[in-house]
């Protein structure tokens, strides 16, 4: 039956549902939780209909600030991004119709799943595809395109089938050959180490690689995300001495950990030519990538570790503690943490970066999820704040996408109020990267949420000018000329965008209006704060061993 004859008997006889509420039911039925975006013709429907059904609507000041909230909500619940598009009329396709665009091949790019359901009806498996894509193997975003004219569009209510919730995803194991592979090559080596990558955080296998790292005394050294799966203060980690581990070991184990730039690619100098890789990945093509690996164990993160352990529980295996790896290791670690702290304790002002996270970490609650982008306030703060749980940090990561930050604290405090009331969001940015996605302070105070930003103020990009310095500059020329393109504005004052919206706001100048003022926040948990922290515009990280490969300053 045409949809036409079905709308012509909206007589009451028939009970009738619209495509919005079609939409909002399948995802619903999918155990999807929370809709980020923002609203419009079409679209609105599909938000009220959403929320009508029990899904949580946030409305975000930005599309783009809605999708990094979104798939940070789906890397702390398991439930990856789902993008609905409202798209134009089907009538009125290539007619040039109000936003017309082909968005489902645009889409398909970016996706694993791009599809526009051809009817009301299809609208549920249509769902379930994408559902069962996005979380199935390397989980990933999917889009749903909804074209205008299904959005207010009625159908018989019998006519539609909702798909059961998809199956979660299956779990699969590595070949047991391979398993025996990996453990006799870790047995062997003389200077192993263990990266944690983000993808064992999102396998959950925190508990599995905990045992295996315990269990056989190895060292371990987490990726950007992966920092939490086992605690940054274990004494097994070796993060303090990143690239000296990453140089000398010989036998690496990768836990969800990519050899794409944060691993420099696997290759020489950042490591021993002949060093043996074993991979552990969901993903069979990222396996044996820029590298020949000794061995390559394909499967769910969480039960290859179980695997692997299982081996060392047959014939059990330590590796020495008293090794001279361990000593090179931990001496590193010192001299590392020395240089840190001399730079921390630095009574020069303004203040540097170090100061800065040195007394920010003194006061981090032990279980807030920690959020950080920029440039040097990501790089520096992620070797100084510390994270002690799984899946509590959230940063620009593998992309170096700045504008990720109020998102991912906005989906952090979401998943924390849910479910674990009192937690705290602690989302650290540079000047620039504030400037990105600076209006969700908005919606930060709109759902009045407990997230502390803090914005580490330089003055611009990598590095700004101080006041003087910029009023001498504009004596030659206008800004647009002779500004150097890295400069900001100084001496913004960006807590002034938190006051606007009734959160609290402070400018601080020293460490000890930095500790006061993040005491306070901390202990005022009916408001947001931003913290607007002045550092010497010119401040740097410190000397690296490899700067020259360091593409830190993304
Ligand atoms: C979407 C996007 N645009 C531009 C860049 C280039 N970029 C890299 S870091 C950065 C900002 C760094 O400055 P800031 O956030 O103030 O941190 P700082 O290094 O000054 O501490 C920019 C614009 C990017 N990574 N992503
Ligand atoms: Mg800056």
């Amino acid at each position: 039956m045409s949809e036409s004859n079905l709308a012509e008997r909206s007589d009451g006889r028939e009970r009738l549902v619209s495509g919005a509420k079609v939409v909002a039911q399948a995802l619903k039925t999918q155990d999807v939780n929370y809709m980020f975006g923002i609203v419009g013709i079409p679209v609105t429907e599909i938000a009220l209909a959403a929320q009508e059904v029990g899904i949580r609507y946030i409305g975000m000041r930005n599309e783009q600030a809605a999708c990094y909230a979104a798939s940070a909500v789906g890397y702390l619940t398991g439930r990856p991004l789902i993008v609905i598009g409202g798209s134009s009329e089907r009538s009125q396709e290539t007619m040039g119709a109000f936003q017309e665009f082909p968005q489902v091949e645009a889409c398909r790019l970016y996706s694993k799943f791009s599809a526009r359901p051809s009817s009301i009806e299809a609208i549920p498996s249509i769902i379930e595809k994408a559902v069962r894509s996005s979380i199935y193997g390397r989980p990933g975003a999917c889009y749903v395109d909804i074209p205008a004219d299904f959005v207010n569009l009625q159908v018989n209510v019998n006519a539609i089938r909702y798909m059961e919730c998809c199956m979660p995803p299956p779990v699969s194991m590595a070949e047991s050959s391979a398993v025996c592979m990996a453990a006799s090559v870790i047995r062997n080596a003389k200077q192993p180490l263990l990266v944690i990558g983000k993808g064992a955080a999102y396998a959950r296998a925190e508990e599995s690689i905990r045992k295996l790292v315990e269990q056989c005394k190895l060292p371990f050294l987490p990726t950007p995300m992966g920092k939490g799966v086992i605690p940054d203060n274990h004494p097994n980690c070796v993060g303090a001495a990143r690239s000296r581990a990453l140089q000398f070991a010989d036998v690496i184990v990768l836990f969800g950990a990519r050899l794409n730039w944060i691993l420099h690619f696997g290759l020489p100098p950042r490591y021993q030519p002949d060093v043996k890789f074993i991979q552990v990945d969901i993903c069979a093509e990222e396996l044996g990538n820029n590298v020949r690996p000794a061995v390559t164990l394909l499967g769910d993160i969480n039960a290859v570790t179980k695997q692997l352990l299982e081996q060392f529980d047959k014939t059990p295996w330590q590796y020495p503690p008293e090794s001279k790896w361990w000593k090179i290791l931990r001496e590193k670690m010192k001299s590392n943490e020395a240089l840190s702290k001399e730079l921390a304790f630095k009574k020069s002002l303004p203040m540097n970066y170090y100061t800065v996270f040195y007394h920010i970490q003194e006061q981090l609650p032990r279980d807030c999820f920690v959020v950080s982008e920029g440039a040097n306030t990501m790089d520096i703060g992620r070797t100084v704040l510390q994270n002690y749980l799984p899946r509590h940090r959230l940063d620009a990561g593998t992309f170096g996408t700045m504008g990720v930050g109020l998102g991912f604290a906005i989906a952090s405090a979401l998943v924390a109020k849910d479910r674990n009331p009192g937690q705290q969001v602690i989302c650290v940015e540079g000047d620039s990267a504030f400037g990105f996605s600076g209006m969700e302070v908005e919606t930060i105070c709109r759902y009045n949420l407990p997230i502390i930003l803090l914005v580490v103020n330089n003055n611009g990009i990598y590095q700004g000018f101080d006041t003087d310095t910029w009023k001498e500059m504009l004596k030659f020329g206008d800004a647009t000329t002779v500004a150097p393109p890295m400069c900001l504005l100084p001496h913004s004052h960006y807590e002034h965008v938190m006051i606007a919206f009734g959160g609290k706001g402070y400018f601080v100048q020293t460490p000890e209006e930095l500790q006061k003022s993040l005491r306070q926040s901390l202990a005022d948990t009916t408001k947001p704060s931003l913290i607007n922290i002045m550092i010497e515009p010119q401040a740097t990280r410190k000397a690296q061993d490899f700067h020259w490969l360091t593409r830190s300053n993304m």
